[in-house]
């Protein structure tokens, strides 16, 4: 099953608009540190690449991944971002920590998209050990932070298109 995951690193560059005149909000949960980091360097180099400017990127932390839906919206009140994307990873444990942190953050951040008509990338993984989640922070299966990054970039293409008619 493992070998027909999407690497999340894998898209069409040709598909992402330049980012030059966007905005962005990048949230980082300080649980899993490790993991949120890489996540959060696969984000800002990928906005990097397709053209967004680094005094256009904006990093805050929250210490877990249930504060990334206030953190977000904190960004969406006080700043002029386009787009925001959260970074978290949720691992599996002995409790049912993991059910509750994962329904607040995913039923929060939908929330927030439609609260505030502006695209907030759900950057979280939610693993059953740490391994997977460090497969997909720059391991094996690529960097969901760059999957966010090209989300992000183009939902905000999206809304411009849709904007300026
Ligand atoms: C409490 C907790 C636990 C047990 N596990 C995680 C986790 O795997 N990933 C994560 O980002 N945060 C975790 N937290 C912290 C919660 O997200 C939150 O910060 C606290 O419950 C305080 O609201």
């Amino acid at each position: 099953m493992a070998s027909s995951l999407k690497n999340l690193s894998d898209y069409n560059i040709q598909s992402v608009a330049n980012a030059t005149d966007m905005k962005f909000g990048i949230v980082v949960a300080e649980w899993n540190t490790e993991v949120t980091e890489s996540l959060y360097n696969g984000t800002y180099d990928t906005l990097i690449k397709h053209g967004a400017k680094d005094e256009n990127i904006i990093k805050k932390y929250v210490p877990g991944t249930f504060e990334l839906t206030l953190g977000a919206q904190l960004i969406i009140k006080n700043t002029d971002v386009d787009a925001i994307i959260v970074l978290g990873c949720v691992i599996q444990g002995e409790t049912r920590h993991f059910d509750f942190i994962c329904q607040g953050i995913s039923y929060g951040i939908t929330e927030l998209n439609i609260k505030h008509n502006k695209p907030i990338i759900f950057g979280v993984l939610t693993t059953n050990d740490q391994q997977q989640a460090l497969d997909r922070a720059g391991g094996k299966h690529g960097n969901k932070g760059d999957e966010a990054a090209y989300t992000a970039i183009k939902m905000v293409s999206l809304k411009h298109s849709l904007t300026l008619k």
